[in-house]
């Protein structure tokens, strides 16, 4: 039985990405920050799929928390061999004269030196049994800036960064990196980048298709489901109607 890590397991693609490996028998490890989502999401998936889940509140900026979590899982446990790394959020989108220190130090905290954190010992974990397959969740943030976009792009460039270096890093143990990277999903993103002004995130698709939480799961089951022998570097997925970070055919 195989077993896959999803931070930021509570809504959006990790919620969705919960589900799809819970359909394919996976045993999930659900890590995020609201307890009483995760149990529930944990109760469904068990009676659901008839597999195990166990969850992780920790807040993956808390170097001491996530230590404490992850190492705290039984031995059979730490056997993981798919570390989605998806807790991530956008806070704010200001001019860099005007921005929110607040609002950075979430974003380098949370996309970057908690997806460090996590990765640091899931990654030792996983070249002790010489396989693992890590996903890195980046954006088309991480490809382009755009204007007022400032530090959450940068955030993203320096995922797209990492996923380069864990995969040199790890090539000698045959560990698997790769980076899915989204245009604009409808999820909780905008709602908490706008910190609950639904209007102003219902306007970001106003429109448009956007993409679906499932698309990108669907993408991450095609990465994971490949055969030992390849692997898929980076996957810039967008909907029809954005061609770039800004360029985006509204109706
Ligand atoms: P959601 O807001 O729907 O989900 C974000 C998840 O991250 C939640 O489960 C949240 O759980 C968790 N999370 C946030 N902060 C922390 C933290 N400090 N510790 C632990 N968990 C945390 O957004 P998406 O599903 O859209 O986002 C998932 C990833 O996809 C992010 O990395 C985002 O940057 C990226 N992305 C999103 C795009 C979009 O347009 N939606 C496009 C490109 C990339 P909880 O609050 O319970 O902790
Ligand atoms: C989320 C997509 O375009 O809001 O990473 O940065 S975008």
């Amino acid at each position: 039985m195989k077993t896959v890590l999803i931070t930021g397991a509570t809504s959006g693609i990790g919620e969705t990405c919960a589900h799809l490996f819970a359909q394919q028998g996976y045993r999930l490890i659900l890590l995020a920050r609201r307890e009483q989502m995760l149990d529930k999401a944990a109760k469904h998936l068990a009676d659901k799929y008839a597999i195990e889940v166990t969850t992780l509140v920790a807040d993956v900026r808390d170097n001491a928390a996530v230590t404490e979590v992850l190492e705290g899982l039984p031995a059979d446990w730490k056997e993981i061999d798919v570390l989605i790394n998806n807790a991530g959020l956008s806070q704010g989108l200001d001019p860099i004269d005007q921005g929110n220190t607040n609002d950075w130090d979430t974003m380098i905290d949370t996309n970057v030196k908690g997806l460090l954190y996590v990765t640091r010992i899931v990654s030792s974990w996983m070249t002790v049994r010489k396989k693992g397959h890590i996903i890195n969740i980046g954006s088309i943030a991480g490809k382009e800036v755009y204007p007022n976009g400032n530090v959450y792009c940068a955030t993203k460039h320096a995922v797209d960064a990492l996923n380069k270096g864990m995969r040199m890093d790890l090539l000698p143990h045959g560990i698997k990196v790769t980076a899915i990277n989204p245009g604009m999903v409808e999820t909780e993103f905008s709602l908490v980048r706008f910190k609950g002004d639904e209007e102003r995130a219902r306007k970001v698709y106003d429109g448009i298709e956007p993409l679906m939480a499932q698309d990108i799961a669907d993408a991450i089951w095609f990465v994971v489901s490949r055969p030992a022998h390849v692997n898929i570097n980076d996957m810039l997925i967008m909907p029809t109607a954005q061609a770039s970070a800004t360029l985006v055919q509204r109706n």
